[in-house]
């Protein structure tokens, strides 16, 4: 990213120029009002459509419509019309028995204008209801080329992607920054149909057998009398079920640990978590892992700001993966896989592949990258793309085949069924967004929504009516045919493999591969969630799971409960720990990261605009933070306010930089809101402290001059702390930028003293 981008983002997103909008104008001058947002009063030409406008395709890379309507993309057109497309003379009144009379049931254009709008609706997804979305493109490397034939993983193609990242359990309004999994659903629009990835930023799952779906989401959903808690897992059903249902104990580990609450989506890695099986042109198979590494790192939250962020800005993950794209630093990620002999147990050093609450240790088999994925343009209507998308694990190319694991098989029946009650019918495939790139020459016909005007007479095989048309492909035309491998005979069974019944070996794995900040995280995770819980037999029994992954866990969370620590309950399995599992250790890019200039009227504009300048030339995002709304520096080039110390909350930032005291010797809430009689402040604004506190508690790099050390001696820290410099303006960037590559100043938490 270069340092237009980011510009683009701090000035295009956050006002560029004074506005009258709220924390925008020059203070005590009437904000200046855009030509462009007077309502016309006249039919004018319309407005060109913004560059995020842009509608889906309508024709894909290999010249097929896609079926896309740019036309009715936006509000185009000199003259609304209804429906039926009659021109609409009125639509602010009904039409009356007079202006005080009764409404006429005569009026058509009121009926279908309030009969649409009360079916704009559809059911939210079941789960992973909360989302958004992207439009990119997959660039493959070719280096999958001897393991499959599938042609976008071919040298050099590119093709076009969809991706929906979601959380799980909450409803479709809310907070993003919930504890929770993430989902990362990749639709590929394959020169040979589309391929979905459906995948989670965890790698294992709850449960081994789909069967188990409903219970786990039951479990994990709110309460069916009370409907609490939205959107977590820190209730007693959820704790109840994973306690007792074991196999849930992998994958709850990591939701506990600092991969359930995400700096960012950009900043996740996906797993396909299913073994999938690859065949290549010769009909050799391999069984592959998939998993997307980000080119930024894997980052989290620290829960407090988790919890801070769900209500100053719930939104958090979405703005920031649209602000990304919007500002052209496009999120990407590396698609590697991990490759296995497809051997007849469909096992690999021990672990049972068809197992989906394991993992396989990139030490074990490291992941080799196929190709790399670019997020590079926003959806241009929420509902019709990222709410109507439609994945399925069923959705493969040949090349890609599904393995016999039963969490996969019970996958393949559910997200084609779910479609019908959540799209209404059997036509979801039709809609632009779900429409295969590919020519489709199928024998579905009619039905609800149906969009496609057939021709022909014989939608059946075998027929000569249609001249025998159309004809089955074999492997030379690009057929897909599933692999003929052998399946094990047996007698019909309700039963699992003895292998499955290992529910503690992989948890114990990744708590011994965590470095002590992240162990310490994890336990204070359990500690909130069954503080949380009323039951206490449920406590207990989740702190019996705890002994079983490691007794220091165990104890102390048990601490934290006020509960005594049961003994472990089976022995305790002699693991490797799995470096590859921390977070912790090695520095990234920081593209998009944001950095705040805490700063005041008074004080040094022309350092502020150098600061702002060496954020910007960095690639990251510099939002200036002031008492009140407008823009600083009237002697030179002005620096616009986008946060004032009413808004702005230290969480929504990556660092800090801080000019002097900001705000000192204010009225206790600032000029702006100030209350009667409100004490003055002797050092800064409260909410400055607030400010500066809270980030350094977050393990934030701080920076500041100008006389900063004494707002950092106000709030108990000292220049020499870790991650807290005194710079010389912008001269100092280079240090902050430092500390921020490795996320967070990782010295300032307890337990890495
Ligand atoms: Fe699922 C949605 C991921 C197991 C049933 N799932 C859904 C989405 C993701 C996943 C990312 C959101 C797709 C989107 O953005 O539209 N699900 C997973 C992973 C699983 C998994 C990684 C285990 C490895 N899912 C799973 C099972 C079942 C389902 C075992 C049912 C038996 N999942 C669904 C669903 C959803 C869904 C009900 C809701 C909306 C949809 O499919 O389209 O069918």
């Amino acid at each position: 990213p270069v340092k237009a981008v980011a510009d683009k983002i701090a000035d295009a997103l956050h006002g560029d120029a004074p506005t009258d909008g709220p924390e925008g104008g020059v203070p005590g001058k009437p904000a200046p009002v855009s030509p462009q947002l007077v309502e016309p009063t006249q039919p004018v030409e319309p407005l060109p459509p913004k560059a995020d406008q842009s509608g889906p395709e309508t024709v894909s890379p290999t010249g097929q419509p896609t079926g896309a309507d740019q036309a009715r993309m936006a509000q185009s057109g000199a003259y609304l019309t209804t429906a039926q497309g009659v021109r609409v003379h009125d639509s602010d009144h009904s039409l009356k028995a007079g202006p005080r009379g009764p409404v006429l049931l005569q009026d058509h254009h009121l009926r279908e204008k309030i009969m649409h709008f009360d079916h704009e609706r559809i059911p939210e997804r079941v789960v992973h209801a909360r989302g958004s979305a992207a439009h990119g493109v997959f660039q493959s490397y070719g280096t999958a080329q001897a393991v499959t034939k599938a042609a976008f993983l071919a040298r050099d193609a590119e093709t076009p992607v969809f991706v929906r990242f979601s959380t799980v359990l909450g409803s479709r309004g809310s907070a993003d920054t919930v504890r929770d999994t993430r989902g990362f659903a990749t639709k590929f629009y394959t020169e040979e149909g589309v391929f979905d990835l459906v995948g989670n930023n965890i790698p294992v799952f709850f449960i081994q057998d789909a069967i188990k779906f409903p219970d786990i989401i039951h479990a994990g959903k709110p309460h069916p009398d009370r409907e609490i808690p939205q959107a977590q897992s820190a209730h007693d059903t959820f704790w109840d079920f994973v306690s007792l249902h074991t196999e849930a104990t992998h994958h709850t580990l990591w939701n506990m640990s600092d991969r359930g609450i995400p700096r960012s989506y950009r900043m996740m890695e996906g797993f396909g978590v299913h073994t999938f099986r690859l065949v290549n042109a010769q009909g050799v198979t391999t069984l592959v892992k998939f998993h997307w590494k980000p080119k930024l790192g894997v980052h989290s939250l620290v829960w407090e700001e988790a919890q801070i962020l769900a209500g100053v800005d719930p939104d958090f993950h979405r703005r920031d993966l649209f602000d990304a794209i919007e500002c052209g630093a496009f999120p990407q990620w590396e698609l590697g896989i991990q490759t296995f002999p497809d051997t007849d147990d469909q096992m690999f050093e021990g672990i049972d592949l068809l197992d989906s609450t394991k993992i396989v240790p990139e030490e074990l088999a490291p992941v080799q990258p196929i190709g790399l994925l670019t997020l590079n343009a926003n959806p241009s209507n929420f509902f019709a793309e990222v709410e109507q998308v439609a994945f399925h694990t069923g959705h493969l190319v040949p090349g890609i085949d599904a393995t016999d694991d039963p969490l996969l098989a019970g996958r393949n029946f559910s997200y084609l069924d779910t479609q019908l009650t959540r799209l209404g019918g059997p036509n979801f495939p039709q809609l632009p967004i779900n429409r295969t790139h590919a020519p489709v020459n199928d024998m579905q016909r009619d039905g609800m929504h149906q969009t496609a005007v057939h021709r022909g007479v014989a939608p059946y095989k075998p027929n000569s009516l249609d001249g025998g048309c159309p004809f089955f492909a074999g492997a030379d035309a690009g057929a897909f045919i599933e692999v003929p491998v052998e399946v094990p005979a047996g007698r019909k069974v309700r039963e699992a493999p003895a292998s499955y019944s290992d529910h503690f070996s992989q948890p114990r794995m990744f708590w011994l591969s965590m470095t002590p900040v992240e162990r310490e995280h994890i336990i204070a995770a359990y500690t909130f969630e069954l503080a949380k819980c009323y039951e206490q037999a449920v406590k207990e029994r989740t702190l019996g799971v705890l002994a079983n992954i490691d007794p220091e866990l165990c104890a102390q969370v048990a601490v934290g409960l006020g509960l005594p620590a049961p003994a472990a309950t089976e022995p305790l399995v002699d693991v490797r720990p799995s470096p590859a599992l921390s977070q912790i250790g090695r520095t990234w890019p920081l593209d998009g990261r944001v950095i705040g200039i805490v700063t005041d009227q008074a004080l040094d504009v022309a350092g502020v605009r150098e600061v702002r300048e060496a954020v910007l030339d960095a690639g990251l995002v510099p939002l200036v933070v002031a008492p009140a709304g407008g823009v600083l520096g009237a002697d030179g080039e002005p620096v616009t306010v986008q946060r004032t110390f009413a808004t702005a909350r230290s969480v929504e930032f990556d660092a800090l930089v801080f000019v002097g005291v900001p705000g000192a010797g204010a009225d206790a809430y600032g000029a702006r809101d100030a209350k009667a009689g409100a004490p003055r402040s002797p050092v800064s604004d409260p909410r400055v402290l607030a400010l500066l506190t809270e980030a350094y508690q977050h393990g934030k790099a701080l920076a500041g001059w100008g006389g900063a050390e004494a707002l950092f001696e106000a709030a108990g820290i000292s220049v020499g702390d870790p991650g807290v410099i005194v710079t010389d303006g912008g001269r100092g960037m280079p240090q902050l930028l430092e500390l921020l590559s490795a996320h967070r100043v990782w010295e300032r938490f307890p337990a890495a003293m």
